[in-house]
């Protein structure tokens, strides 16, 4: 029943209306509780689902980060969703697809809480230098090429300090608790796509040179001493910049340049 939303929900039936005529949210998949939009978003995929098919979810049971960790996903504040992407680029470009949706979503932020939003490698969006949002990229590899990619995106809109969970509590932030106003999740979200379409066909046609400019005006890594952890291993060094393939590129002890192309990064103080 539209008229019993409040401004807070989604409105679902607007949503597809002004959606619908663009490329990204042609097809909309909405679930008051799912496990993970990217699940969702990958059965589509194998499914044949096109590119530019959304999947919305108001809650997720099993929100994933990388490498097995979890996502925070209670109900009625925050977005959480995934994009089906056909793209034709090399798998060994797939990464540029996570670095161009961090940008998408910075430049939207920004919007709201100018100045303060930076990207941490590998997709991190910090806010006063706390989780914003994060970026979960999921490739199906066909060979050389990519299949498909389903891109998930979770935004800390409306959920109070109160509201995480206490592991998250120092490192995690949400738009109310900077901007202390609560946010449309429909207006963002439609921001959101429209601004993923437009930086996702300037990485399809004019190629990786402009999101990489982009990417390093909003980091404040470069240039500093970073540590980057993946699994057992450890790399320090100074962070020069990321190459085209969205690796992080770092001088090592003894001048030695590395590219790391996974693991978490911080910078050291
Ligand atoms: C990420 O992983 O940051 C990617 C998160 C992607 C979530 C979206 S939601 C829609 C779509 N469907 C999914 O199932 N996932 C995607 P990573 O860099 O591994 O960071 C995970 C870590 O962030 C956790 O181990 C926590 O420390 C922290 N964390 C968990 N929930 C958080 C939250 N809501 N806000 C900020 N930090 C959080």
């Amino acid at each position: 029943m539209p008229g019993s939303l409040s401004s807070m929900d989604w409105n679902l039936e607007e949503l597809k209306e002004r959606l619908s005529g663009k490329h990204f949210g042609r097809q909309l998949h909405y679930y008051s509780k799912t496990d993970s939009t990217n699940d969702k978003a990958f059965a589509l995929g194998i499914a044949g689902a096109p590119e530019g098919t959304v999947v919305i979810a108001d809650r997720q049971s099993r929100g994933k980060g990388r490498l097995q960790r979890s996502w925070h996903s209670p109900p009625g504040v925050n977005i959480y969703t995934s994009l089906i992407l056909r793209p034709r680029i090399a798998s060994s470009e797939a990464a540029r697809i996570p670095i161009m949706a961090g940008i998408a979503v910075a430049e939207v932020l920004d919007k709201y809480y100018p100045s303060k939003i930076k990207l941490k490698w590998p997709n991190d969006v910090l806010l006063n230098n706390k989780k914003v949002c994060g970026i979960l990229s999921q490739a199906k590899i066909a060979g050389k090429e990519i299949d498909f990619i389903v891109l998930g995106i979770g935004i800390n809109v409306n959920i109070k300090h109160n509201e995480l969970p206490l592991e998250i509590c120092d490192s995690a932030t949400s738009l109310i608790m900077e901007t202390g106003r609560e946010i449309s999740r429909q207006e963002l979200i439609i921001s959101l796509y429209e601004n993923l379409e437009k930086w996702y066909k300037q990485l399809l046609q004019k190629g990786f040179i402009r999101i990489k400019q982009k990417w390093l005006e909003l980091t404040p890594m470069i240039g500093q001493n970073v540590q980057v952890i993946f699994k057992d291993e450890m790399i320090e060094g100074k962070a020069t910049g990321i190459d085209d393939g969205g690796s992080l590129i770092i001088l090592a002890e003894g001048n030695k340049e590395i590219k790391i192309s996974a693991g978490d990064a911080t910078i050291k103080r």
